[in-house]
Order: C-alpha cells, then sequence, then structure tokens
C-alpha cells in the first residue's frame, strides 16, 4: 500500500476519497502507488476542484506535488492517466514548455501560492495526490 497517506473528501463526499501522499516518489512509481490502493493519480475536473486540491496538499507541504496529466505517450499532447478527456487545465502562463526537452509529467506548487500547473521531469520524486474512482 501507500500508506502513511492522509486521505480527504472534496465536498464531503466520502464516496470518492482522495489521498495526499508526502513519501516523494517518481510520476511513475506514484502512478503505481496510487494503483496499487485501488486509486489513480489525481484527475482535475473544475477549478473548484482545483484549489480545494491545491489548497489540501499546502496543509501537508508547500512543495511540489504530481498530479495526473502527462504527455508522455505524444509530446505536447497531454493526457490524464485515468483516461478523463482533457478539458479544463490551469497552466502557469508559460508552461507547459518542455524545458529542457524532458518534461512530460504535470505537478502543482511550483509556483506557489499560485494554484496554477507545471511540467517537469517525471523522473523527479515528489509527493503526490492520488483520486478515488
Ligand atoms: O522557468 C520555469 C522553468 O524552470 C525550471 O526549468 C529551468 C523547471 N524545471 C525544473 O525545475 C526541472 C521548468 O519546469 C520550468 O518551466
Ligand atoms: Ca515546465
Amino acid at each position: 500500500s501507500v500508506c502513511p497517506c492522509d486521505v480527504d473528501y472534496y465536498d464531503g463526499d466520502t464516496a470518492h476519497p482522495y489521498m495526499f501522499c508526502t513519501d516523494a516518489q517518481s510520476w511513475t512509481d506514484a502512478q503505481s502507488s496510487c494503483d496499487d490502493a485501488g486509486y489513480h493519480l489525481l484527475t482535475i475536473d473544475d477549478a473548484g476542484e482545483n484549489a480545494w486540491a491545491d489548497d489540501t496538499a499546502d496543509t501537508f507541504s508547500t512543495s511540489k506535488w504530481w498530479i495526473g496529466l502527462n504527455d508522455r505517450s505524444t509530446e505536447g499532447s497531454f493526457e490524464w492517466a485515468d483516461g478523463t478527456p482533457l478539458s479544463y487545465t490551469n497552466w502557469q502562463p508559460g508552461e507547459p514548455n518542455n524545458s529542457g526537452g524532458g518534461e512530460d509529467c504535470a505537478q502543482i506548487n511550483r509556483y506557489h501560492p499560485t494554484q496554477t500547473w507545471n511540467d517537469e521531469p517525471c523522473s523527479s520524486s515528489f509527493s503526490f495526490i492520488c483520486e478515488g474512482w
């Protein structure tokens, strides 16, 4: 399992848990850890979920956290790890920039306290947010 991770709920929806995991892992290891626990790496559907997830993550750590968004399959074509079609995005202006040619995984808190997203190398080890199905 991925314990210790704190479980929390958005809008009091206890049927739909989120886990905030502060044992830093690469993006692919984080995705596997979420999967092993029956979760997926976080998909952010709208501004409300983005604000809640970012605010909640900040109560544990204002350092970087992985989310499920990535363009590992096709450079420049970002997709959610759980297969949700991409609609809402909240990239920091100028991001994603694939800096150095090797940034295929999205994270939050590089630009804390703004709640914007950034792409970074998937091999970096960060905290990560898992979401239940
Ligand atoms: O200037 C923004 C830029 O800063 C870094 O690259 C120089 C970040 N990469 C790492 O920290 C590895 C980029 O993701 C970021 O876009
Ligand atoms: Ca970047």
